[in-house]
């Protein structure tokens, strides 16, 4: 009888903790990439439509390998996670996401009915491993990686370079994204600009150039650059340049548009470009890990997102640009302040001349200089450990000697200490 309660205690324990978990959603979305009152909103959105009720713990983070070693090394139970396009081929390679599914009951579909058929085709190019992409994340924001500068220090023809980072002119205002693998694309960009002349190596092969001797000259690039830089920023560098405190920051087009709006107001001007080597383009979707205990309310929150008023909501408090290609998010994002360019690629044919921001959605000419970021595989720690060289070498020999002279002093008033005590020792005993 007594075994009959406990396994009976057990069991209503077990359903009462499952049923907890099924009305929880766990998000893991970077910082600062989000309008936070669409977190409740969800909540009761969700509700509506499926009569449960659900409860968003909502975590954040500030780079993609950080997101990438807690589900893949730690496991961890996150419903529903925003990687960019090279970890999202990673992470089907590795077999760690689940298909998003598109069953909705009476709900519309947001997702298919206003994905821009060019982050489709995008998404089509991620290398799945025999798995397409599109089945597996579905886009929120994509952009550039260029450089935002402030005119009044530097030239545009000083900033269309990427070699801007590592101008002398600019030494301790210079920031860069602390992002290893946007950083190390844009270099290679650079330093094989010949060779794309020539036409001996395209863009996307550059996506893959790994070997020793490339990490090497990337190495050797990046640490002048670090003798110059005032910062690495996963995302205070906007910030920074609103102050005036960094006049070059290797950024994304979002943050660049976020700190441009900002500066405008604080009578500041920034602009961004991205340099005529050639630049990457990317995209982060949210995906739903192998490990999720929610994939129903994970594929809901997806849907949601992609609900035109709420792309609309997150763009204008985030300044990122959505993967939407609906209708109403060209109406609101078109701009009469602003010269008109080519968006056919992203809206389709009648997108030939429209007025919009050309940092949140670059002319089609720029676009055709960009290219994308694929997964290292097994080379990618190989990146990540010249990256903290990097990093590492003034902060070595900085924090060296600061650890020399405090043993020194340390040492030294140990001695002191002893030398006092021990001659006050002598005088007593001389007494
Ligand atoms: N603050 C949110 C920034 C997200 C930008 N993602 C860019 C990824 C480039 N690989």
């Amino acid at each position: 009888m007594k075994r009959l309660t406990v396994l009976l205690a057990a069991a209503i324990l077990a359903a009462g903790c499952a049923s907890d978990r099924s009305s929880i959603l766990k998000v893991y979305n970077w910082s600062d990439y989000i309008d936070e009152s669409a977190i409740p909103e969800f909540e009761q959105w969700y509700q509506e439509q499926t009569g449960e009720s659900v409860k968003v713990i909502y975590q954040t983070f500030d780079i993609n390998e950080t997101m990438l070693s807690k589900i893949e090394k730690g496991h961890e139970d996150y419903d529903v996670v925003c990687p960019s396009d090279y970890i999202i081929e990673r992470m089907l390679a590795s077999d760690l996401l689940l298909p998003i599914g598109r069953d909705f009951g009476d709900t519309p579909n947001y997702i298919d009915d206003n994905l821009s058929p060019y982050i489709r085709s995008c998404f089509d190019k991620i290398d799945g491993k025999g798995k397409n992409a599109n089945d597996y994340a579905v886009g929120y924001m994509w952009g550039t990686t260029g450089i935002l500068y402030n005119p009044k220090y530097v030239s545009d023809e000083e900033a269309s370079t990427w070699d801007v980072i590592r101008n002398p002119k600019f030494a301790d205002k210079i920031f860069i994204k602390d992002s290893p693998r946007d950083v190390y694309s844009q270099i290679i960009l650079y330093l094989k600009q010949k060779e794309l002349a020539e036409g001996s190596v395209t863009m996307d092969g550059l996506m893959n150039y790994t070997s020793d001797a490339d990490i090497d000259a990337v190495e050797q690039y990046m640490k002048e650059v670090s003798a110059l830089a005032a910062g690495w920023e996963a995302d205070f560098g906007k910030d920074q340049m609103v102050q005036e405190r960094g006049w070059v920051n290797l950024t994304w087009s979002g943050d660049a548009v976020w700190a441009i709006d900002e500066a405008q107001e604080a009578g500041v001007e920034l602009k961004y470009v991205c340099p005529r080597e050639g630049a990457t383009v990317w995209f982060d979707g949210w995906v739903i890990p192998k490990y999720a205990q929610n994939p129903k309310a994970a594929r809901y929150w997806i849907n949601f997102l992609s609900r035109p008023d709420i792309v609309i909501r997150n763009v204008e408090e985030v300044g990122y640009v959505s993967t939407s290609g609906a209708p109403e998010i060209l109406e609101a994002f078109t701009d009469d302040s602003f010269e008109p360019i080519d968006l056919t690629y992203f809206f389709g044919e009648a997108a030939d001349s429209v007025c919009a921001n050309p940092v949140l959605y670059p002319d089609k000419s720029v676009i055709d200089n960009c290219t994308m970021e694929h997964d290292w595989g097994e080379n990618t720690g190989k990146l990540i450990e010249m990256w903290s060289r990097v990093k590492g070498d003034n902060a070595n020999s900085l924090t060296y000697i600061i650890l020399a002279v405090a043993v020194l002093a340390i040492v030294g008033a140990i001695v002191a200490a002893r030398r006092k005590k021990s001659s006050r020792r002598r005088k007593g005993s001389r007494r």
